[in-house]
């Protein structure tokens, strides 16, 4: 059996201050704090070949961020805000790709990183206070701190369809997809998977292939996306407002900069609740709609039951098959991750484009020719896309072996469920930090980052500057945390709804609550009150920074 003695301890491991795994969002903006900021050494990784994190891999055809572009970026740098122009508020994902590239030759980052190297193990050492930090290439590094920024959905779902290895045509998943493309024209084509990646695929590329065959298990939920460019004025208002703009991102709900609501949904008369909704389809936006009409959509059953009634509506209208619009109609709450799109139901009356009901027929089998469902069809492709999602949370920290204090590996301390404090650490790992780990506030992603990059960097410093050979969080506030977080999260119709936000997309992955519904503004509050009064949530070499 595995053991932390697996990894062994390299006396010639090159010695960093910092190891920072992953060129995302959080791994790029790690480099830049502790190396260009605060003069550290330090070593980075990926696996690809080049920075980009999520935007590197999920190239897929119609790959596009969600979120208001204007939030979705960083903040750190009024000047780099000020030179790049987006093209349109939910940018695609080659313009997004661009912007990373941008920023890691901006502050340039690429020479601290070593790319197509994947880690295949840590090992915290107690005698010299640092990590172990083994690579495929079999180099050691001992670094005084680890820092992960591996991403929270980038461990891919590939489902275990008996015979996928036979079949003979090309088949990928989303975020493998090829850097080169993959010509669809005029080809036969299998989508399996209906969450947002599927969404954004189908719609993509039913135009141009010879037939499409969507695979749904469960139908979800989807509002129109609404692109257009972005407002020059709210643009000029950002420039002229920095400091308050960014502040009030960190201070809502949900990162995302939109309006959300504080309205309940049972103030308002039914039309009335028609008509703000139909304001909604109209303005775009899946966040948009679940958190900006009324407050209680993804808590309140009756709140929720008016939004999926009003999409309902929409889906027989724009449906022209009467079937098909109901097989598209979820019989599910609202309360996955909200998704929008560029006109997913209108493809279903195109010609080329099928409904395929696995919810009634699983795919039984993947053959040489094509896909065949339990009720004995086999539909012949040319090409099989796998949209079938991320070991979300967890996935990445637990692909390579990683070992604490006492040997104890993050494998077995997850293994009823993932125990972490305000996603970026966990007990009984010193020195170790991850970037938007197991319970970050559900929230946009890239503001969140940043705010914890720059919390794990002044933490980081107070170890250095107290000499502290290690900085824990304290066991018991751990689990005071993640209490916290089951008690909010079982207010919500999240904890009653299968998805990969409570890990139930996973076959045997125990279903939990992952993440910290107290939103951006509370995880804010928690982290500044902890600077402020001197991080008594650590134990500093031992003992408490407060005795
Ligand atoms: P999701 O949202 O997890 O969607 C995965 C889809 O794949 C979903 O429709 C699943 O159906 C389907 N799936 C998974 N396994 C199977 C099997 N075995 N058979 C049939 N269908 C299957 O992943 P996405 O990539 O779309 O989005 C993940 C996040 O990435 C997204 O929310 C953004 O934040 C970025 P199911 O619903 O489980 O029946």
């Amino acid at each position: 059996m595995a053991d932390s003695s697996d990894i062994a301890f390299d006396p010639d491991a090159t010695q960093v201050d910092a190891v920072v795994i992953g060129a995302g969002f959080g791994g790029l903006y790690s480099v830049h704090k502790l190396r260009n900021e605060m003069g550290l050494t330090v070593q980075a990784f990926d696996t690809a070949t080049g920075v980009g994190g999520t935007w590197y891999w999920n190239r897929y055809p119609g790959a596009r961020s969600d979120t208001e572009v204007t939030a979705y970026c960083y903040s750190f740098d009024k000047d780099l805000f000020n030179e790049w122009n987006w093209t349109q508020r939910y940018p695609l994902q080659p313009e997004i790709l661009a912007y990373l590239n941008h920023v890691a030759d901006r502050y340039d980052l690429r020479r601290s990183y070593q790319f197509e190297t994947t880690i295949t193990g840590t090992r915290w050492n107690e005698e010299t206070g640092r990590w172990e930090v083994v690579t495929g290439d079999g180099r050691h590094y001992a670094a005084r701190f680890l820092v992960e920024g591996v991403g929270l959905l980038s461990s891919t779902n590939v489902p275990d369809f008996p015979g996928l290895s036979s079949f003979a045509g090309e088949s990928y998943h989303t975020a493998r997809w090829p850097k080169d493309g993959v010509d669809l024209k005029g080809k036969r084509v299998a989508l399996i998977g209906t969450g947002s990646t599927g969404v954004q695929v189908a719609v993509s590329i039913a135009p141009e292939v010879e037939h499409l065959s969507v695979f749904q298990r469960h139908a979800q939920w989807t509002v129109p996306a609404q692109h257009r460019p972005i407002a020059p004025d709210f643009l000029d208002f950002i420039k002229a407002n920095y400091d308050e703009y960014w502040e009030s991102v960190r201070q809502s709900a949900s990162a995302f900069g939109i309006h959300e609501s504080d309205q309940l949904a049972a103030s308002a008369t039914p039309e009335e609740q028609e008509e703000a909704f139909e304001k909604q389809w109209n303005s775009g936006g899946g966040f948009q709609f679940m958190l900006g009409v009324y407050a209680d959509v993804v808590a309140d059953r009756d709140a929720n039951k008016a939004a999926t009634d009003f999409i309902a509506r929409k889906i027989r209208e724009i449906v022209k098959d009467p079937e098909t619009a109901r097989l598209l109609t979820p019989d599910e709450l609202y309360a996955k991750r909200p998704l929008c799109d560029d006109g997913y139901y209108a493809i279903f009356n195109r010609d080329n484009v099928e409904l395929v009901d696995v919810k009634a027929h699983a795919i039984a089998e993947i053959t040489p020719r094509g896909i065949k469902t339990a009720d004995g069809v086999e539909r012949e492709f040319d090409v099989i896309i796998l949209a079938t999602g991320f070991d979300a949370f967890t996935g990445n920290y637990l692909k390579f072996p990683q070992y604490g204090r006492d040997g104890v590996s993050l494998a077995d301390k997850w293994a009823e469920r993932p125990l972490a404090w305000e996603s970026i650490t966990a007990a009984g790992f010193p020195n170790w930090f991850m970037i938007f780990g197991p319970f970050p506030p559900f929230t946009n992603q890239p503001p969140a980052h940043e705010f914890q990059v720059n919390y794990i960097a002044a933490l980081i410093k107070h170890a250095i500057d107290t000499g502290a050979k290690s900085i824990e969080v304290k066991g018991d506030v751990e689990l005071s945390f993640v209490e916290t977080c089951d008690e909010l999260y079982n207010t919500t119709l999240f904890a009653v709804t299968d998805s990969w936000i409570n890990g139930t997309n996973i076959p045997g992955k125990p279903r939990a609550c992952m993440v910290n519904v107290a939103g951006m503004r509370g995880h804010v509050a928690a982290l500044r009150q902890s600077e402020a009064d001197g991080y008594p949530e650590f134990i500093v070499d031992g003992a408490s920074v407060n005795a």
